[in-house]
């Protein structure tokens, strides 16, 4: 609990069976986390087994990708703040407290990558990734008039339910680039968002996302096209991410 708010996690697990054990353990010894939800998405043989007897809740989501596995995990939690991190190594589990204790003051609390005093030896941020997601946060910052960005490419996140409760109905991204689509979403509905730089350390085992440089450059490019959609969208129709009971007050 914090501030007398429970607190939930969100794992999604794909390839992460030698990481996702060590890094819920990690998150045990943090109170303040009162429920872990991974979600296997049909993840790496041995992922289960990793996970049992850590307290963590399990759930199977068999539509693939990571934008299937984070809303699943969100119907999922019961938690008033809901965080999502990867139990891949690259993330450290005492940074809930970072997101926490902006969660006070903020709707949606999101992580930034492209720190440099916090990207650690062997991390996945060269030169490519971290400017190349500097640059598109950027570009989604300018085009919003929001707040100060600085990565559209980090996944840990915190949300009020109450928020999520708005967004939810408009995620549509079953695949990577949900991250940026939520972002957008909690643009566009005026939330109350910060983005906090988190700690970035090397990968354990295979990335199936920003590993590859020619995947990570696509995906990019999608990013860079989604941001105009929605900007556009957001446009033409100031209620097009408002929902209709919302509409009501
Ligand atoms: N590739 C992939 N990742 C998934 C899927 N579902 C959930 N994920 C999660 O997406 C996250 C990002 O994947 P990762 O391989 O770490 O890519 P990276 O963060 O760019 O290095 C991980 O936490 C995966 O568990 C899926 O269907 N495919
Ligand atoms: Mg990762």
């Amino acid at each position: 609990m914090w501030n007398n708010l429970k607190v939930s996690v969100i794992l999604p697990t794909y390839n992460e069976k030698d990481s996702i054990r060590a890094f819920i353990l990690n998150l045990n010894r943090h109170p303040v986390v009162d429920e872990v939800i991974v979600v296997n998405n049909n993840a790496a043989p041995g992922t289960s087994e990793a996970i049992a007897g850590t307290g963590a809740k399990e759930v199977f989501e068999t539509v693939q990708g990571y934008g299937a596995a984070i809303q699943r995990g969100v119907d999922e939690a019961s938690g008033d703040l809901i965080m999502v991190f990867e139990p891949d190594g690259t993330f450290q589990a005492h940074d809930v407290h970072k997101m926490l204790a902006y969660a006070e003051d903020f709707d949606v609390v999101y992580g930034s990558r492209t720190v440099k005093e916090l990207i650690w030896q062997g991390a996945n941020m060269g030169l490519f990734l971290k400017w190349g997601n500097y640059a598109v946060a950027k570009l989604m910052e300018f085009l919003f008039n929001t707040t100060s960005l600085t990565d559209v490419g980090c996944t840990v996140r915190c949300v009020r339910r109450e928020a999520l409760r708005e967004m939810r109905p408009f995620f549509t991204v079953k695949g990577s680039f949900f991250g940026p689509e939520m972002m957008l979403i909690s643009i566009i509905q005026s939330k109350r968002i910060i983005q906090v730089p988190v700690n970035y350390s090397m990968r354990i085992g295979h990335s199936s996302v920003t590993g590859n440089k020619w995947v990570a450059f696509k995906l990019g490019l999608r990013m860079i096209t989604m941001i105009l959609e929605y900007r556009w969208r957001s446009l033409i129709d100031s209620r097009a991410f408002r929902r209709i009971d919302q509409d009501r007050h």
